[in-house]
């Protein structure tokens, strides 16, 4: 790709993610973190931001506001930023079709469990409680169906007896940071993309459990 990669990034919270990429981007001449938009306006991830001088705006729910309202003021702060890429992460409000099919093949989430298993809330404190010995990290394009778009790259962990939430929380962030980058590199050098329902990397088609090397 010959142009920067413009990436704007939604989070929530911590930002651990967002930080990942900022890193990633300085390394990786093709992309460029233009923007950060927070849904709430204490998110940690907002300093992280402003230590890079990279811009922020924060887009609040207001109380008794339907989806459709703030999706509305959503798109409008995203517009600002012409991003080329958006990148979901920690990002926990749902995003309604219209906004998503705006943005389809542009819009990427990370979600904390081997999907397709536990997409939604609370992944880690599921995976204790089933007793599953693995788990793990999907970054996947975003489609109006959650947590069900494309998967293009997983990572796996394993789950250890008396494990914790936060101890899991923890080696699944670690790899959480490892590829998430890797995969929005893939996006900034044009290798990656989605149609037919399916992510494609290469002009290969992706697998359902995300890439593999042979
Ligand atoms: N939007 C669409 N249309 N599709 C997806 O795949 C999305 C999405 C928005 C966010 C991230 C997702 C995750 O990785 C994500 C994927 C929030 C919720 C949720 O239930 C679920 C999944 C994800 C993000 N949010 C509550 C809501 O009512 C609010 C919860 C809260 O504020 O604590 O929006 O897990
Ligand atoms: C990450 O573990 C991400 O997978 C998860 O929130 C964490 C955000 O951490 N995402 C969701 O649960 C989305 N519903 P961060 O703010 O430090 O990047």
């Amino acid at each position: 790709m010959e142009s920067c990669c413009r990436i704007l990034v939604l989070i929530s919270g911590n930002g651990s993610n967002l930080q990942a990429i900022i890193d990633g981007c300085d390394e990786n001449l093709h992309a460029e973190v233009v923007g950060v938009i927070s849904d709430n306006p204490e998110a940690y991830g907002l300093t992280r931001a402003h230590r890079h001088e990279i811009d922020t705006s924060c887009v609040i729910a207001h109380q008794g506001e339907n989806r459709a309202d703030y999706d509305n003021r959503l798109n409008a702060a995203i517009e600002r930023y012409q991003p080329d890429l958006i990148v979901l992460a920690g990002f926990m409000r749902i995003l309604g079709e219209e906004l998503v099919t705006k943005y389809q093949g542009r819009m990427l989430n990370i979600h904390p469990s081997l999907l397709p298993c536990y997409p939604g809330l609370n992944t880690h404190e599921r995976v204790l409680a089933a007793k599953d010995t693995e788990h793990g990290a999907s970054v996947h394009f975003v489609i109006p169906a959650l947590d069900a778009g494309p998967v293009i790259l997983q990572a796996k962990v394993p789950v250890y007896e008396g494990d914790t939430v936060e101890i899991l929380a923890e080696r699944v962030h670690e790899q959480e940071h490892a590829i998430y980058p890797l995969v929005v590199k893939w996006f900034s050098q044009g290798r990656l993309k989605m149609h037919d329902g399916k992510a494609w990397l290469d002009n290969e088609v992706i697998g359902v459990s995300g890439y593999a090397p042979d």
